[in-house]
Protein backbone atom coordinates (compact mmCIF):
# COMPACT_ATOMS: atom_id res chain seq x y z
CA UNK A 1 0.00 0.00 0.00
CA UNK A 2 1.30 3.47 -1.13
CA UNK A 3 1.53 6.17 1.41
CA UNK A 4 -0.95 8.69 0.43
CA UNK A 5 -0.03 11.80 -0.51
CA UNK A 6 -2.44 15.00 0.28
CA UNK A 7 -0.12 17.33 -2.52
CA UNK A 8 -1.08 14.29 -5.01
CA UNK A 9 -4.98 14.36 -3.85
CA UNK A 10 -4.99 17.90 -4.36
CA UNK A 11 -2.99 17.59 -8.42
CA UNK A 12 -5.40 14.91 -9.16
CA UNK A 13 -8.29 17.17 -8.35
CA UNK A 14 -7.06 20.07 -9.83
CA UNK A 15 -5.68 18.14 -13.22
CA UNK A 16 -8.85 15.95 -13.76
CA UNK A 17 -10.74 19.46 -13.25
CA UNK A 18 -9.19 21.51 -15.35
CA UNK A 19 -9.11 18.62 -18.12
CA UNK A 20 -12.90 18.74 -17.66
CA UNK A 21 -13.20 22.29 -18.34
CA UNK A 22 -10.87 22.47 -20.92
CA UNK A 23 -12.99 20.18 -22.98
CA UNK A 24 -16.04 21.77 -22.35
CA UNK A 25 -15.16 25.54 -23.06
CA UNK A 26 -16.58 24.87 -26.77
CA UNK A 27 -19.46 22.84 -27.01
CA UNK A 28 -22.50 21.51 -29.84
CA UNK A 29 -25.21 22.27 -26.28
CA UNK A 30 -24.74 23.73 -23.47
CA UNK A 31 -28.03 23.37 -20.83
CA UNK A 32 -28.44 26.02 -17.99
CA UNK A 33 -30.21 24.49 -15.01
CA UNK A 34 -29.80 20.78 -13.92
CA UNK A 35 -33.51 20.24 -13.05
CA UNK A 36 -35.45 17.06 -14.61
CA UNK A 37 -35.74 19.15 -18.22
CA UNK A 38 -32.22 19.95 -18.08
CA UNK A 39 -31.19 16.57 -17.32
CA UNK A 40 -33.29 14.71 -19.55
CA UNK A 41 -31.98 16.61 -22.58
CA UNK A 42 -28.51 16.54 -21.35
CA UNK A 43 -28.41 12.84 -20.85
CA UNK A 44 -30.34 11.97 -24.47
CA UNK A 45 -27.58 14.52 -26.18
CA UNK A 46 -24.79 12.93 -24.81
CA UNK A 47 -26.11 9.71 -25.72
CA UNK A 48 -26.67 10.66 -28.99
CA UNK A 49 -22.86 11.81 -29.33
CA UNK A 50 -22.99 15.53 -28.72
CA UNK A 51 -20.62 17.44 -26.63
CA UNK A 52 -23.19 18.82 -24.24
CA UNK A 53 -22.28 20.50 -20.35
CA UNK A 54 -24.42 21.72 -18.21
CA UNK A 55 -24.46 24.23 -15.39
CA UNK A 56 -26.46 24.32 -11.78
CA UNK A 57 -26.15 27.06 -9.76
CA UNK A 58 -26.37 24.81 -6.79
CA UNK A 59 -24.32 22.39 -5.41
CA UNK A 60 -27.06 19.76 -6.00
CA UNK A 61 -28.86 18.69 -9.34
CA UNK A 62 -32.47 17.93 -9.13
CA UNK A 63 -33.58 21.57 -9.11
CA UNK A 64 -37.48 21.21 -8.20
CA UNK A 65 -37.97 17.58 -8.52
CA UNK A 66 -36.21 16.73 -4.76
CA UNK A 67 -39.23 17.99 -2.92
CA UNK A 68 -41.88 15.75 -5.07
CA UNK A 69 -45.12 18.15 -3.75
CA UNK A 70 -44.71 20.15 -0.83
CA UNK A 71 -41.56 17.94 0.09
CA UNK A 72 -43.57 14.77 -0.19
CA UNK A 73 -40.84 13.07 -2.11
CA UNK A 74 -42.63 11.22 -4.66
CA UNK A 75 -43.60 12.42 -7.61
CA UNK A 76 -46.73 11.79 -10.49
CA UNK A 77 -46.45 11.51 -14.11
CA UNK A 78 -48.66 10.43 -16.72
CA UNK A 79 -48.80 8.31 -19.31
CA UNK A 80 -46.96 9.14 -21.90
CA UNK A 81 -43.74 10.11 -19.92
CA UNK A 82 -43.77 6.23 -18.79
CA UNK A 83 -41.10 5.47 -21.57
CA UNK A 84 -38.60 8.19 -19.85
CA UNK A 85 -39.33 6.49 -17.14
CA UNK A 86 -38.38 3.16 -18.50
CA UNK A 87 -35.50 4.32 -20.15
CA UNK A 88 -33.60 5.88 -17.54
CA UNK A 89 -34.36 2.99 -15.38
CA UNK A 90 -36.35 5.07 -13.10
CA UNK A 91 -38.87 2.75 -11.09
CA UNK A 92 -42.33 3.49 -10.79
CA UNK A 93 -45.38 2.17 -9.75
CA UNK A 94 -49.27 2.65 -11.43
CA UNK A 95 -51.37 5.50 -9.22
CA UNK A 96 -54.75 4.59 -11.06
CA UNK A 97 -55.10 4.79 -14.56
CA UNK A 98 -52.90 7.47 -16.43
CA UNK A 99 -51.04 8.29 -12.85
CA UNK A 100 -47.72 6.78 -11.94
CA UNK A 101 -45.50 7.98 -9.24
CA UNK A 102 -41.59 7.28 -8.41
CA UNK A 103 -39.55 8.08 -5.92
CA UNK A 104 -37.99 11.97 -6.75
CA UNK A 105 -34.79 10.82 -5.37
CA UNK A 106 -34.12 8.03 -7.53
CA UNK A 107 -35.87 10.07 -10.31
CA UNK A 108 -32.93 12.75 -9.91
CA UNK A 109 -30.47 10.48 -8.93
CA UNK A 110 -31.00 8.39 -12.12
CA UNK A 111 -31.17 11.29 -14.51
CA UNK A 112 -28.00 13.19 -12.99
CA UNK A 113 -25.89 9.53 -13.67
CA UNK A 114 -27.88 8.98 -17.29
CA UNK A 115 -26.56 12.69 -18.15
CA UNK A 116 -22.92 12.35 -16.64
CA UNK A 117 -22.14 8.62 -17.87
CA UNK A 118 -23.63 9.26 -21.50
CA UNK A 119 -20.62 12.09 -22.14
CA UNK A 120 -22.19 14.98 -20.61
CA UNK A 121 -20.16 17.18 -18.35
CA UNK A 122 -22.24 18.85 -14.97
CA UNK A 123 -20.78 21.88 -13.60
CA UNK A 124 -22.21 22.48 -9.97
CA UNK A 125 -22.21 25.25 -8.29
CA UNK A 126 -21.63 27.42 -11.35
CA UNK A 127 -24.10 30.08 -11.98
CA UNK A 128 -24.81 31.58 -15.61
CA UNK A 129 -24.97 35.04 -15.21
CA UNK A 130 -24.98 36.42 -18.90
CA UNK A 131 -25.05 35.46 -23.32
CA UNK A 132 -22.32 35.85 -25.63
CA UNK A 133 -23.93 37.04 -28.69
CA UNK A 134 -22.92 38.09 -31.74
CA UNK A 135 -25.45 40.02 -31.81
CA UNK A 136 -27.75 38.72 -34.21
CA UNK A 137 -27.77 34.93 -32.10
CA UNK A 138 -26.65 33.62 -28.81
CA UNK A 139 -22.92 32.00 -29.09
CA UNK A 140 -22.32 30.86 -26.04
CA UNK A 141 -22.45 31.59 -21.92
CA UNK A 142 -21.23 33.66 -19.31
CA UNK A 143 -20.26 32.06 -16.06
CA UNK A 144 -19.20 32.30 -12.69
CA UNK A 145 -18.94 30.48 -9.56
CA UNK A 146 -22.30 30.25 -7.42
CA UNK A 147 -19.90 31.31 -4.12
CA UNK A 148 -18.96 34.33 -6.34
CA UNK A 149 -22.63 35.36 -6.69
CA UNK A 150 -23.80 34.45 -3.15
CA UNK A 151 -20.48 36.50 -1.33
CA UNK A 152 -21.39 39.24 -3.77
CA UNK A 153 -17.96 39.64 -4.83
CA UNK A 154 -16.61 42.28 -7.66
CA UNK A 155 -15.06 39.28 -9.92
CA UNK A 156 -15.15 39.16 -13.69
CA UNK A 157 -16.74 35.95 -15.27
CA UNK A 158 -15.11 33.45 -18.29
CA UNK A 159 -17.01 32.33 -21.27
CA UNK A 160 -17.48 29.20 -23.16
CA UNK A 161 -18.84 28.68 -26.60
CA UNK A 162 -22.23 26.99 -27.75
CA UNK A 163 -24.15 26.02 -30.76
CA UNK A 164 -27.03 25.98 -29.10
CA UNK A 165 -27.77 27.22 -25.31
CA UNK A 166 -31.19 25.65 -23.34
CA UNK A 167 -32.42 27.90 -21.01
CA UNK A 168 -34.27 25.33 -18.14
CA UNK A 169 -33.34 27.72 -15.33
CA UNK A 170 -37.49 26.88 -14.64
CA UNK A 171 -39.59 29.27 -13.25
CA UNK A 172 -37.14 32.48 -13.17
CA UNK A 173 -36.09 31.80 -16.49
CA UNK A 174 -32.75 33.43 -16.13
CA UNK A 175 -31.57 33.23 -19.41
CA UNK A 176 -34.22 34.55 -21.50
CA UNK A 177 -34.32 37.38 -18.85
CA UNK A 178 -30.61 38.53 -19.86
CA UNK A 179 -31.88 38.37 -23.39
CA UNK A 180 -35.16 40.28 -23.51
CA UNK A 181 -33.23 42.68 -21.53
CA UNK A 182 -30.46 43.35 -24.13
CA UNK A 183 -32.69 43.00 -27.21
CA UNK A 184 -35.83 44.41 -26.16
CA UNK A 185 -39.10 43.31 -27.96
CA UNK A 186 -37.13 41.02 -29.97
CA UNK A 187 -38.02 37.14 -28.27
CA UNK A 188 -39.62 35.32 -30.29
CA UNK A 189 -43.27 35.60 -28.79
CA UNK A 190 -46.60 36.84 -29.07
CA UNK A 191 -45.17 40.08 -27.65
CA UNK A 192 -41.53 39.93 -28.00
CA UNK A 193 -41.11 39.48 -24.77
CA UNK A 194 -41.07 37.22 -21.63
CA UNK A 195 -45.26 36.36 -21.65
CA UNK A 196 -45.01 35.27 -17.66
CA UNK A 197 -46.27 32.04 -16.41
CA UNK A 198 -49.70 31.96 -15.67
CA UNK A 199 -52.00 30.25 -12.39
CA UNK A 200 -51.63 26.52 -11.45
CA UNK A 201 -53.93 24.45 -14.11
CA UNK A 202 -52.17 20.76 -14.24
CA UNK A 203 -53.36 19.60 -17.87
CA UNK A 204 -53.13 22.73 -19.88
CA UNK A 205 -49.87 23.03 -18.18
CA UNK A 206 -48.31 19.89 -18.97
CA UNK A 207 -49.61 20.40 -23.49
CA UNK A 208 -48.53 23.21 -23.38
CA UNK A 209 -45.18 23.01 -21.96
CA UNK A 210 -44.44 20.76 -25.09
CA UNK A 211 -45.86 23.31 -27.52
CA UNK A 212 -43.77 25.79 -25.86
CA UNK A 213 -40.45 23.51 -25.97
CA UNK A 214 -38.92 25.89 -28.81
CA UNK A 215 -36.54 27.92 -30.19
CA UNK A 216 -36.93 31.68 -28.50
CA UNK A 217 -34.04 33.58 -30.05
CA UNK A 218 -31.55 32.37 -32.29
CA UNK A 219 -29.35 30.23 -30.87
CA UNK A 220 -31.52 29.98 -27.70
CA UNK A 221 -34.25 27.27 -26.99
CA UNK A 222 -36.36 27.19 -23.73
CA UNK A 223 -37.18 23.65 -21.94
CA UNK A 224 -39.34 22.60 -18.91
CA UNK A 225 -41.08 25.05 -16.35
CA UNK A 226 -38.64 28.02 -18.21
CA UNK A 227 -41.20 27.37 -22.17
CA UNK A 228 -44.02 27.85 -19.81
CA UNK A 229 -42.56 31.40 -18.00
CA UNK A 230 -41.41 32.47 -21.43
CA UNK A 231 -44.14 31.93 -23.72
CA UNK A 232 -47.08 32.35 -21.15
CA UNK A 233 -48.40 28.80 -19.69
CA UNK A 234 -49.61 27.89 -16.59
CA UNK A 235 -47.90 26.23 -13.92
CA UNK A 236 -48.33 22.69 -13.43
CA UNK A 237 -47.39 21.77 -9.84
CA UNK A 238 -46.05 18.66 -8.58
CA UNK A 239 -46.25 16.41 -11.70
CA UNK A 240 -42.99 15.64 -13.60
CA UNK A 241 -44.00 14.03 -17.04
CA UNK A 242 -44.08 17.82 -19.09
CA UNK A 243 -40.64 18.36 -17.86
CA UNK A 244 -38.76 14.85 -19.10
CA UNK A 245 -40.89 14.73 -21.96
CA UNK A 246 -40.07 18.86 -22.54
CA UNK A 247 -36.09 17.54 -22.14
CA UNK A 248 -36.81 15.07 -24.72
CA UNK A 249 -38.08 17.41 -27.39
CA UNK A 250 -35.36 19.67 -26.82
CA UNK A 251 -33.17 17.20 -27.55
CA UNK A 252 -34.67 16.09 -30.70
CA UNK A 253 -35.18 19.63 -31.61
CA UNK A 254 -31.43 20.13 -31.58
CA UNK A 255 -30.69 16.74 -32.66
CA UNK A 256 -32.35 18.37 -36.18
CA UNK A 257 -30.85 21.79 -36.02
CA UNK A 258 -27.02 19.97 -35.71
CA UNK A 259 -27.90 17.24 -38.25
CA UNK A 260 -28.78 20.04 -40.77
CA UNK A 261 -26.12 22.24 -39.56
CA UNK A 262 -23.94 19.36 -40.60
CA UNK A 263 -25.10 18.76 -43.65
CA UNK A 264 -24.99 22.35 -45.05
CA UNK A 265 -21.10 22.24 -43.37
CA UNK A 266 -21.94 24.91 -40.89
O1 LIG B 1 -36.78 24.43 -11.59
P1 LIG B 1 -36.14 23.22 -12.16
O2 LIG B 1 -36.42 21.92 -11.52
O3 LIG B 1 -36.44 23.22 -13.74
P2 LIG B 1 -37.41 22.37 -14.69
O4 LIG B 1 -36.62 21.32 -15.36
O5 LIG B 1 -38.43 21.65 -13.72
C1 LIG B 1 -39.42 22.36 -13.02
C2 LIG B 1 -39.91 21.47 -11.89
O6 LIG B 1 -38.87 21.17 -11.01
C3 LIG B 1 -41.06 22.09 -11.09
C4 LIG B 1 -42.33 22.25 -11.86
C5 LIG B 1 -42.94 21.17 -12.64
O7 LIG B 1 -43.21 20.05 -12.07
O8 LIG B 1 -42.89 23.30 -11.91
O9 LIG B 1 -40.68 23.36 -10.60
O10 LIG B 1 -38.11 23.36 -15.51
O11 LIG B 1 -34.56 23.40 -12.17
C6 LIG B 1 -33.95 24.56 -12.68
C7 LIG B 1 -32.52 24.55 -12.22
O12 LIG B 1 -31.84 25.63 -12.82
C8 LIG B 1 -30.92 26.16 -11.89
C9 LIG B 1 -31.65 26.06 -10.55
O13 LIG B 1 -30.75 26.08 -9.47
C10 LIG B 1 -32.37 24.72 -10.71
O14 LIG B 1 -31.62 23.65 -10.18
N1 LIG B 1 -30.61 27.55 -12.29
C11 LIG B 1 -31.44 28.61 -12.27
N2 LIG B 1 -30.82 29.70 -12.72
C12 LIG B 1 -29.56 29.33 -13.03
C13 LIG B 1 -29.41 27.94 -12.75
C14 LIG B 1 -28.41 30.02 -13.54
N3 LIG B 1 -28.46 31.33 -13.83
N4 LIG B 1 -27.26 29.33 -13.72
C15 LIG B 1 -27.20 28.00 -13.42
N5 LIG B 1 -28.26 27.30 -12.96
Amino acid sequence: MIELDERIITQAILDRFYEKLKANLDVEVAIVGCGPSGMVAGALLAEAGKRVVLFERKLSVGGGMWGGGMLFNEIVVQESAVPLLQRFGIRYRSYREGYYTADAVEAVASLAKAAVQAGAAIFNAVTVEDVVMRPERIIGLVINWTAVEMAGLHVDPLAIRARFVVDATGHETEVVKVVAKKVPGQLNTPSGQIEGEKSMWSDRAETLTLENTREVFPGLYVAGMAANATFGGPRMGAIFGGMLLSGEKVAQELLRRLLEAADAGA
